[in-house]
């Protein structure tokens, strides 16, 4: 872990001092920026990063992004400074309660009992937060623990792959030798278990419809695939409608299954038989249906293709965009449909629109691995240091980050980042002037408009990126979107391209009103 991310206070000073100059270390401004980079860059890497914040004060402000990786299973160890443990009795100034704070969110906190015992702590922090399901870990670290003498801590092996047990994987593969119409639903571990190849080739095998997982922070089987039929909706009763044309239904690597609203229905259509495959074992066991299987994701679909017989579907086909129609102002339709035109056919998503997300995910086709990334768990602030994170590991793809003009300001400060390790991201900004979501989220609850506190006007995107060195561009008609989409991806550097949308919000997360929507008036 040489490149660390964080947000320096007093008491991380004698950790920082001198750092070796085989170490990076990244500055956030503000936490939430700082820790979600890290999230971002431990995405893209794919390794355990080290995240250093400062007492209680940075960790609550990193808080959010620590939640994020929890979510994501995301391996980041996170240490914080403590004050002088010779004065902690007498409740000092930058005492810090981080660790009660931060304990529903991460595998494991610690502030080591000695100071002799740091070295050894940020070693088992390191293994445990790669081990599955990955995830971030905490260590408080007294400031005066570091000018203390200990013995050098080995660095060991740990294994980091659990395999499913094989005599439930048979009962996955008798299921779906008799079965009439099999499906399997995409979820996020696909990626955290390099199972990418695994899964399109088992889906291959059983011509069987693939969905991906509600609200899916990743996207983990390729878009413009013939077996592919898009998302699953996030709420009970439309959710077990679109799977209810399947007998047998293999859930590789997400919850059973993330809801939004709450419209009551069954889990799964009764008589459907369903499978959960996952490297959780916390998901098995807080599912509401199905037989549960823990373990690796790329195994277990190799596992079952050795062993299933494969059938044929010459018929299926992949379902084509509508066309957007070029109104003004610009709707994110055609803003999805125009970045799909234009951007690298590998380029990384980092999404944070939420009321736009249906279209984005209508019109980006992406068919590469690690090619998209959201919001686990609805807090906003994920987005723009994600990116940034993103981008720095992958220098050798481009990083788009759509976000919304409210979503952007939860971490904004990530636009300097950005600039200062010339990471060449684009900035999408859907400036919309309010909270479009939270609208629409009134109507399918019945709410009314009737709330205050939805309306943004007068940011000026632009000025804001500008003010942080980052070259800002705005987009007002239709025809200046193509060029300013193309430039961004023709320059070396991070721009920003803050778009004048028009507001959306008539669905809440794909649902419309044709479902049995709760009425809380
Ligand atoms: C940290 C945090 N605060 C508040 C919310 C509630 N929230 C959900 S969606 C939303 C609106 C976001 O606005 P914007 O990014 O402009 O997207 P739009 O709704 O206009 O598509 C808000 C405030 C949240 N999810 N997370």
């Amino acid at each position: 872990m040489t490149v660390m991310f964080g947000n320096p206070g007093s008491t991380e000073l004698p950790f920082l001092r001198d750092m070796p100059s085989d170490f990076r270390y990244v500055l956030g401004l503000h936490e939430r920026a700082a820790a979600g980079m890290a999230l971002g860059y431990a995405l893209g890497t794919r390794k355990a990063v080290f995240v250093n914040l400062h007492s209680i004060a940075s960790t609550g402000n990193g808080l959010s992004a620590i939640q994020d990786a929890w979510y994501l299973h995301a391996p980041l160890v996170v240490t914080a400074g403590q004050q002088d443990r010779r004065q902690l009795y007498a409740e000092p100034f930058l005492k810090s309660y981080a660790v009660e704070t931060v304990k529903p969110y991460v595998k494991w906190v610690h502030e080591p009992a000695r100071a002799e015992d740091v070295p050894a702590a940020i070693a088992r922090g390191y293994y445990l937060a790669m081990q599955p399901p990955r995830g971030p870990v905490f260590i408080s670290i007294p400031m005066d623990d570091w000018t203390r003498e200990c013995s050098p801590v080995a660095a060991r092996k740990v294994s980091e792959t659990v395999l499913a047990d094989p005599n439930a994987l048979d009962d996955v593969v008798r299921a779906l030798d008799v079965s009439r119409n099999p499906a399997l639903v995409a979820g996020s571990q696909i990626e955290e278990d390099d199972g990418w190849s695994d899964v399109l080739k088992l889906a291959e095998h059983l011509s069987a419809d693939v969905y991906q997982d509600p609200i899916p922070s990743r996207w983990t089987f390729p878009r413009s695939h013939r077996l592919f039929r898009g998302g699953l909706l996030p709420a009970q009763q439309p959710l077990a409608g679109q799977l209810a044309n399947h007998d047998v239904v293999v859930v590789l690597g997400a919850r059973i299954f993330l809801y939004y609203a709450h419209v009551p229905g069954d889990t799964i259509k009764p008589g459907t038989k369903l499978f959960q495959i996952t490297n959780s074992p916390d998901d098995a066991a807080s599912a509401l249906a199905g037989h549960g299987i823990v373990g690796n994701i790329a195994h277990a679909a190799q596992y079952i293709r050795e062993r299933a017989r494969s059938r044929r579907n010459p018929s299926a086909q992949a379902t084509p965009a509508p066309d957007p129609s070029q109104a003004y102002p610009i709707s994110a339709a055609f803003l999805f449909s125009t970045l799909n035109k234009v951007m690298p056919r590998n380029a990384v998503i980092a999404e944070e629109c939420p009321s736009s997300k249906g279209d984005l995910d209508t019109y980006l086709k992406l068919d590469h691995p690690q090619s998209f990334y959201s919001v686990p768990n609805g807090v906003l602030g994920f987005g723009l240091p994600a990116a940034v994170g993103l981008q720095m590991a992958m220098p050798e793809r481009r990083v788009i980050c759509a976000i919304g003009d409210g979503s952007i300001q939860y971490s904004i400060q990530a636009l300097w980042s950005a600039v200062q390790n010339e990471a060449p991201l684009t900035v999408i900004v859907l400036r919309n002037s309010d909270y479009s979501a939270l609208k629409g989220f009134c109507d399918f609850t019945q709410v009314g408009q009737n709330v205050p506190g939805m309306e943004l006007p007068g940011i000026h995107m632009t000025k804001i990126a500008e003010g942080y060195g980052m070259s800002a561009v705005e987009v007002d008609l239709p025809d200046a979107l193509e060029p300013a989409l193309r430039a961004a991806f023709a320059a070396n550097e991070p721009r920003l391209i803050s778009v004048n949308v028009a507001k959306g919000g008539q669905k809440c997360m794909g649902m419309d009103q044709s479902v049995n929507r709760p009425n809380y008036r």
